[in-house]
């Protein structure tokens, strides 16, 4: 917080809609005197949690507002920028992509007659348990299996049911 101008300000005060919010602090101020050419880099201090939707953008972007008072009475106010006094710049966080998925597929096979041997004509029973291991949200998730394509085609041939689908529909 620089007073670029050639009066005393007094009653300087920042503003900052995301650090204003309910996921942000901003503590300190207001300046009671900020006098002309003067920096202040203390009085002011803010923090935000991050949240999924910040996770999943992988980027936080916010703005603040320095108000001061003048001499005459008046406010003068800027808004913020990353990096320039001249500029008015949103401030950019990157956050790290952290995105993962884990595919575990669980067999059982159906002796339909119970006789303890495989027969022609019986099945096998898949079960799929999908899980994001990352920490960001997934969406469209989709399995392929080409066992299971060509079991499908087979099976509904002879009007039979190939396999079942349980098991991680919460997770897809
Ligand atoms: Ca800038
Ligand atoms: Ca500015
Ligand atoms: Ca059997």
């Amino acid at each position: 917080m620089t007073n670029s101008g050639a009066t005393t300000l007094t009653n300087v005060t920042v503003t900052d809609p995301l650090l204003d919010g309910a996921n942000g602090t901003l503590t300190g101020g207001p300046i009671a005197t900020l006098a002309p050419g003067a920096t202040d880099t203390t009085t002011f201090s803010g923090s935000y949690t991050i949240q999924q939707s910040d996770i999943d953008a992988q980027s936080v972007s916010n703005q603040a507002t320095a108000t001061g008072t003048t001499p005459d009475g008046d406010d003068v106010s800027d808004l913020s920028d990353d990096n320039s006094n001249l500029e008015n710049d949103q401030t950019d966080t990157d956050l790290p992509d952290d995105s993962d998925i884990l595919l575990l597929k669980e067999s059982t096979f159906n002796d339909e007659n119970g006789d303890g041997f495989a027969q022609l004509g019986e099945t096998i029973s898949y079960s799929f348990t999908v899980t994001n291991t990352g920490a960001t949200t997934l969406t469209d998730i989709t399995i392929t299996d080409p066992l299971l394509w060509r079991l499908t085609a087979a099976l509904l041939a002879a009007y039979r049911e190939p396999c079942t689908w349980s098991g991680g529909h919460d997770d897809l």
